[in-house]
């Protein structure tokens, strides 16, 4: 059976680095095909020293780590929703604080597992980790809304989706946050070129296929990945849309969200991604989530008014 177009099998050597100036030019590189886990963007790092630290962080499993967290000069809030990813949470929390500038907001909604009290622990330890309890599983798009209200209201410009379960690659987040610079929402895509699934079988690649042709054909955004949950928002454009009028869930949240900006008249870039199948822990996926994104979409074409 063919394979999704990169097949990613194991983490690079560290004498495979390529390095990068800036952003700019790293975005060039992982377009051309390059793996950005083994992309140095050195963004004013030191080249020896820059080297030095992706290579360490390549070896432990946490790939090309700066030496320092990247600073793109505006605030930032890594919205994470978590449930039931205990042994997750600590690690990408960890590892988005080494690759951004930023705060973190764990918004779990009760795991039964102890997530809530593992977040606690992790915001004690540390002031740019924060916590979000909610009281049962009230779904991925209410979370990041709530998400969202919180970087309106404490002076964020830049507030990030994304997931606890190293799907989306954290050392990406920089890249999604410089390309953030002059658009009103950036998508980490899997289906521009450079990006790819890693490790889905092929019915959850067709559903994944299926449901962006749909969602783009019905809608006419041209945006290749509507459904990615990799993104990074402009707070001053999510303040003036008006977000208590979003109803959707799961995937279709993602198209809705994509689809409003467009429609308040948000530039829209997309960056590519290698999205990995999760880690650890177990998959929320349900023909219900599916469902949902089906019947949302044609409804949200004189739904939605620019
Ligand atoms: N707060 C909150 N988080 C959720 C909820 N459902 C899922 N999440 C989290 O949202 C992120 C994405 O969910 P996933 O279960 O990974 O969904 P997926 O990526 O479509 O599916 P798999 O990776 O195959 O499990 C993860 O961090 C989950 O823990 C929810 O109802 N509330
Ligand atoms: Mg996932």
């Amino acid at each position: 059976m063919s394979q999704s177009p990169v097949q990613r099998a194991a983490a690079p050597a560290a004498g495979d680095l390529v390095i990068a100036q800036d952003f700019p030019a790293a975005e060039a590189l992982v377009r051309s095909g390059v793996d950005s886990a083994r992309v140095v963007v050195l963004h004013g790092q030191a080249e020896a020293a820059a080297r030095q630290a992706a290579a360490a962080g390549i070896a432990a499993g946490r790939g090309p780590l700066p030496t320092r967290p990247h600073d793109l000069g505006v605030r930032c809030l890594v919205v994470v929703p978590t449930y039931n990813e205990k042994d997750n949470l600590a690690a990408i929390v960890r590892d988005v604080l080494a690759y951004l500038r930023t705060d973190v907001l764990v918004v779990d909604d009760g795991s039964p597992d102890g997530t809530g009290a593992l977040a606690d622990r992790l915001a004690a330890a540390d002031p740019r980790v924060r916590v979000l309890h909610r009281k049962g599983k009230l779904g991925l798009g209410t979370a990041y809304l709530e998400g969202f209200a919180v970087a309106a209201r404490d002076g964020y410009q830049r507030v990030f989706e994304m997931d606890a379960d190293f799907s989306h690659p954290p050392w990406d987040l920089p890249r999604l946050a410089a390309a953030a610079l002059d658009a009103e929402l950036v998508i980490g895509s899997r289906y521009v070129p450079g990006g790819s699934t890693v490790g889905w079988d092929l019915k959850r690649r067709l559903l994944s296929r299926g449901a962006n042709f749909y969602a783009r054909t019905l809608l006419g955004t041209g945006i290749r990945d509507m459904t990615g949950g990799f993104r990074c928002f402009d707070v001053a454009l999510l303040r003036r849309m008006d977000l208590a009028q979003v109803a959707a869930q799961g995937y279709a949240f993602q198209i809705e969200m994509a689809y409003r900006v467009v429609r308040a008249g948000g530039r829209v870039r997309e960056v590519p991604i290698h999205f990995t199948d999760r880690r650890i822990g177990q998959s929320k996926m349900s023909p219900k989530i599916a469902r949902e994104a089906l019947f949302l979409v044609p409804r949200l074409r004189w739904r939605v008014r620019g």
